[in-house]
């Protein structure tokens, strides 16, 4: 009956086991687990345009090398999400739509224009920071499918972030000018970045929800003082200033505390309204009409091949 399946899924939550794409699943947990792969998804596939603009400016053949390698693994994860959103019964072609109609959502951070190669440098450092730090709690998820893609990705993540890290060692050890680009990069990156946690744990209408189905493992804000507490060490080696003049160490708390947040810019940007919506949602929105030959053309050989296998 309804009531044993529902038993079933609590137990397997209360012991920490996995939900697996063919359990029982109450429909509030499937809808979930659709909305916050499909958005993680579509961060991915959207995220590869402000560092996709400074490919063919790469100031070197081997930077060059690694950026083009990053933002496959980027295509890469998004396209692996895709999948385990399917395990849940979503469309592909549905979800695409809603992304470029507007209506699933995407990472606020994809929406700020990357002005110098800099801002590759600190992409690495502080966006791949903030979302390995999002993630690797997420390589516990209760959803088996979301949970295991989670554990290559934040591999591949680490990576990422170790090669934004030492870009931006490289410059800063340069010339005052790349030191200054480094520092006006930062300046940029650093509050949107940590809008990418999401709303203050009060304003957050998913948490408590999420955290009860073990979807999420920690709050919002536990994990946006994890980052700050990991970050403020890093910009100190690499020789760069947080622009915050309120961050400062609290022995009490044994955490950096830190400024006030902007939060009408954060819901500006993600209701439509930041610097780069448009323009990116756009960009998404012609290389899919681009791509449709190609979908055709594999959906007409896959259609032949399949007539061929039943004469
Ligand atoms: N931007 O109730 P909550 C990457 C939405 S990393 C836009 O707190 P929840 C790697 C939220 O969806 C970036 N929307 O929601 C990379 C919800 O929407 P609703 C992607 C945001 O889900 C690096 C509403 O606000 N990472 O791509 C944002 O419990 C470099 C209320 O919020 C993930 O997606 C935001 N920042 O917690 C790629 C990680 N924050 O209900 C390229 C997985 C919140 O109105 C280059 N996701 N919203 O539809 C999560 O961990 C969670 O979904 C949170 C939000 C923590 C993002």
């Amino acid at each position: 009956s309804e009531e044993d399946l529902e038993r079933h899924f609590e137990q397997v939550i209360a012991r920490d086991q996995r939900i697996e794409p063919r359990d029982w699943m109450p429909e509030g947990y499937r809808n979930t687990m659709i909305r916050q792969i499909a958005q993680h998804a579509h961060s991915e596939i959207i995220g590869m345009q402000p560092e996709g603009n400074w490919i063919t400016r790469a100031p070197s053949l081997r930077r060059k090398a690694i950026l083009l390698a990053k933002v496959q693994d980027e295509a890469g994860h998004g396209l692996y999400l895709y999948s385990a959103a399917e395990t849940l019964g979503a469309d592909r072609t549905d979800l695409t739509e809603r992304l470029i109609t507007g209506r699933q959502k995407y990472s606020s951070i994809f929406n700020y224009p990357t002005l110098s190669f800099a801002d590759v440098g600190v992409i690495g450092w502080l966006v791949d920071g903030a979302a390995i730090c999002n993630q690797v709690p997420l390589c516990r998820s209760s959803y088996g499918p979301y949970a295991r893609a989670m554990i290559r990705i934040c591999k591949e993540e680490s990576f990422h972030q170790r090669q934004g890290y030492e870009l931006l060692m490289t410059m800063m050890k340069g010339t005052a000018e790349q030191r200054e680009l480094v520092q006006d990069a930062v300046n940029r990156w650093w509050w949107p970045s940590l809008m990418m946690f999401g709303p203050p744990d009060a304003d957050s209408p998913n948490t408590a929800r999420s955290m009860a189905w073990k979807i999420k493992r920690h709050t919002n804000d536990e994990l946006r003082q994890r980052f700050v507490d990991m970050t403020v060490p890093q910009a100190e080696a690499l020789g760069v200033e947080l622009p915050d003049p309120e961050l400062k160490w609290n022995p009490d708390r044994g955490h950096y505390d830190f400024g006030e947040i902007d939060w009408a810019e954060f819901k500006r940007v993600v209701s439509g309204d930041g610097p780069c919506n448009a323009e990116r949602v756009a960009h998404r929105a012609r290389t899919h009409s681009e791509g449709a030959w190609v979908r055709e053309a594999a959906a007409a050989h896959a259609a032949k091949q399949r007539k061929e296998a039943e004469a």
